[in-house]
């Protein structure tokens, strides 16, 4: 049986701090369209990718942080994506703020397969950033503030005939992350990222942003043999550029299909997840090479 199918990475522009969630699913229900017509099966969403980024703002109120944030999955505004999906034979991933019922607060993303059933839930465990205001930032980065860490851990999910895993944004920039995935034995690995141009931390890095998140994706590919798609919220968005850049990379860490703008934008790639084989065989068969024992340090 053929493992081949079409994926697409959905890049969105920005959304502005007053666009209203419909709107937000209307243009992700457009790209749906676009991504069916080149034959994909799945398409990749960003992450938070109904809302502005809103953790670049210091705000102490409960009730601001909370109106961000999805209560239920789907709702009144996002079940037009879980209709779509099933309507066009079409499954996606989405990066969402997560309230829970028990008032737990998450950086999520879900795994929607083709039937418009939800297929798998990660919840974001690399929060970057920092929980009180530092007024000397152009641009707050709170996610420590308003997101617990994830408690779910990195699962992987039999979907799309094949084992999906999830991360969201800082994630991709760690090792952990794609060792974790890879040894659970992910043959696609799909995440969103709102990633600023500039990082207040470091200035003298905003120049290798775009190389930076390239570097991370392609390497975590290659080094456990997965296909991945990273996908970005780009532009200018309230006063922050955020880099666009979303790339699907083979298992060999070569870039496929890479987004040219800073906006809307669908690419697409013919995936074989069968190819995965080619350096899980190989280079990087687990069974044969890694030497876990010599490893300790890294879960200390
Ligand atoms: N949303 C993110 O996780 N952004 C981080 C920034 C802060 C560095 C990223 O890794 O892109």
């Amino acid at each position: 049986m053929s493992r081949k199918f079409v994926l697409a990475a959905a890049q969105m522009g920005p959304i502005a701090a007053d666009e209203p969630r419909n709107s937000a699913v209307t243009r992700m229900i457009e790209m749906m369209r676009e991504a069916k017509s080149r034959g994909a099966r799945l398409v990749v969403f960003p992450e938070l990718a109904l809302t502005t980024f809103f953790p670049r703002w210091y705000r102490e109120e409960p009730e601001w942080r909370d109106r961000w944030f999805e209560t239920e999955m789907p709702s009144p505004e996002t079940r037009p994506l879980f209709e779509m999906a099933a309507e066009l034979g079409l499954g996606f991933h989405l990066g969402y703020a997560e309230l829970t019922p028990e008032g737990r607060h998450f950086n999520t993303a879900i795994l929607v397969d083709e039937t418009g059933r939800i297929a798998g839930k990660y919840r974001k465990i690399h929060l970057p950033g920092h929980s009180e205001h530092e007024p000397w930032r152009p641009f707050q980065h709170l996610e420590k503030r308003y997101f617990e860490k994830g408690d779910l851990g990195f699962p992987v999910f039999d979907a799309f005939d094949g084992r999906i895993g999830m991360c969201i944004c800082n994630d991709r920039r760690w090792p952990e992350t794609w060792r974790m995935l890879g040894l659970g034995g992910a043959e696609l690995v799909v995440l969103g990222y709102n990633t600023p141009l500039h990082y207040p931390p470091a200035p003298e890095h905003d120049h290798l942003q775009y190389f930076h998140n390239e570097l991370s994706v392609q390497a975590g590919a290659y080094q456990n043999g997965l296909w991945a798609a990273a996908v970005a919220k780009a532009g200018r968005e309230e006063d922050c550029d955020l880099i666009g850049g979303s790339v699907i990379v083979a298992p060999t860490g070569e870039i496929v299909a890479k987004a040219a703008t800073v906006e809307d934008e669908v690419v697409t790639a013919l995936v074989d997840l069968d190819r995965c084989t080619e350096i899980r065989a190989n280079v990087f068969n687990f069974s044969l090479h890694r030497q876990p024992k010599d490893y300790a340090a890294i879960a200390k």
